[in-house]
């Protein structure tokens, strides 16, 4: 049976590679952070009791800002695959934490390398590295590939960009299967409430059940290639499977602006949002509404501009060309965007109805 270590299982694709890998069989061991109030809402449903036979689900408690710990636990394991997850992985949170986003996200990486090669598992570990598109930052091409330059824009992606060439170093120099999975943004019912679409699709299904009235937004015109989790992990799995150690974009090849996620998002509901004005004087406004249970009444301005979602240097454009993980990797996501959103309003609208 082989071991998978997941650090970084409590979020969004931890959740999701947990449930694919024990459906291939793997025995799956996670680390998760010591906090004052519970925080494994997402992998809950997976929990097995340890006085049982045959567990293949085990948590571990650590972080990713202590390398003894590190250490302790791949001496353990001694796992066939690791997949570093962990980070503090929001990009504005990081203009405000960037020295801890640094230590977590960029010297992280580093411990879980140089874990491995110290516990003299490089002849049997394969790490996975969640590297991101936001190491692209500043359009400097259109799609964005494996040869695209970086530029990144964040002290989130700047300490991503340590994490993705780390790992590269540490492949070359002690020939690790050490690899980035380059991933777009990637979405879901589970995904963290403080990212746009999750903000986005939770605002939406409250103001239609009449809890909420208005949403506030920032960058409207930001264009992101949104895919779903499911799929994003398929591909984190793929790439560890390889006979060759190399790094993938995993994209769906289409941008959106966040203006038009939310009208389709509203769209969902049977409500129709139209947009005028520029700025921050910007609104959205319901011009139609064809859902009976919905009491919104048309004219009633439900999205506004708050400044305060402004970052200090965006990332306005991101594009990724999936070529290379399409026809390497055999990799194809099944869900679209309207797909996406209409898994994600279901699932808010099911959430605030109770
Ligand atoms: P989430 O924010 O949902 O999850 C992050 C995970 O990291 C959580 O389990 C969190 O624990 C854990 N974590 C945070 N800080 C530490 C720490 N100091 N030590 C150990 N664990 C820590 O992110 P996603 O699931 O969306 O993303 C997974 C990874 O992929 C991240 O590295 C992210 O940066 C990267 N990525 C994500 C993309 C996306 O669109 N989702 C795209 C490209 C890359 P806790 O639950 O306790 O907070
Ligand atoms: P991103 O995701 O920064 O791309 O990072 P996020 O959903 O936070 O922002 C996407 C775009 O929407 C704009 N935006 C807003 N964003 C938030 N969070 N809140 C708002 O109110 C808002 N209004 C507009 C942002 O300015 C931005 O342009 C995500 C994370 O998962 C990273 O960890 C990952 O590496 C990248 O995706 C790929």
């Amino acid at each position: 049976m082989k071991k998978a270590l997941i650090t970084g299982i409590t979020g969004q694709d931890g959740a999701y590679l947990a449930e694919l890998l024990l459906s291939k069989g793997y025995e799956v061991h996670g680390i998760k952070r010591r906090s004052s109030l519970i925080n494994t809402a997402r992998i809950d449903h997976l929990y097995e009791d340890l006085h049982e036979d045959g567990v293949r689900f085990i948590m571990h408690y650590g972080d990713l800002s202590d390398s003894t710990n590190i250490i302790r636990i791949i001496q353990e394991v001694q796992p066939d695959e690791i997949y570093n997850l962990g980070a503090m992985s929001h990009v504005k949170v990081s203009f405000d934490e960037p020295e801890y986003t640094a230590q977590v996200d960029g010297i992280g990486t580093l411990r879980i390398l140089e874990a491995v090669r110290l516990l003299g598992l490089i002849e049997k570990t394969k790490i996975y590295q969640a590297s991101t598109s936001e190491l692209y930052g500043l359009v400097q091409e259109v799609p964005q590939s494996e040869a695209t330059p970086f530029y990144p824009r964040s002290p989130y992606a700047v300490a991503k960009m340590y994490g993705f060439w780390i790992t590269v170093n540490y492949r070359e120099a002690y020939n690790m299967f050490a690899v980035n999975g380059i991933l777009f943004n990637h979405e879901s019912p589970r995904r963290g409430e403080t990212f746009v679409t999750r903000k986005i699709t939770r605002a939406v299904a409250q103001i239609a059940l009449g809890q909420q009235e208005k949403l506030y937004l920032g960058n409207l015109n930001a264009e992101r290639d949104w895919g779903h989790a499911k799929d994003y992990v398929e591909a984190m799995w793929l790439i560890l499977q390889q006979e060759v150690p190399e790094d993938y974009v995993i994209a769906t090849g289409v941008t959106t602006r966040v203006r038009e996620f939310v009208r389709m998002a509203f769209a969902e509901v049977g409500i129709e949002v139209a947009f005028s004005g520029e700025g921050v004087d910007e609104v959205g406004t319901i011009v139609a509404c064809s859902n009976p249970l919905y009491q919104v009444p048309v004219g009633t301005v439900v999205v506004s501009v708050d400044p305060r979602y402004f970052r200090p240097t965006e990332v306005e454009l991101l594009i990724g060309d999936p070529t290379k993980s399409k026809t390497k990797l055999g990799w194809e996501p099944k869900y679209d965007l309207p797909a996406l959103v209409k898994d994600m309003m279901e699932a808010d609208i099911k959430l605030f109805t109770k």
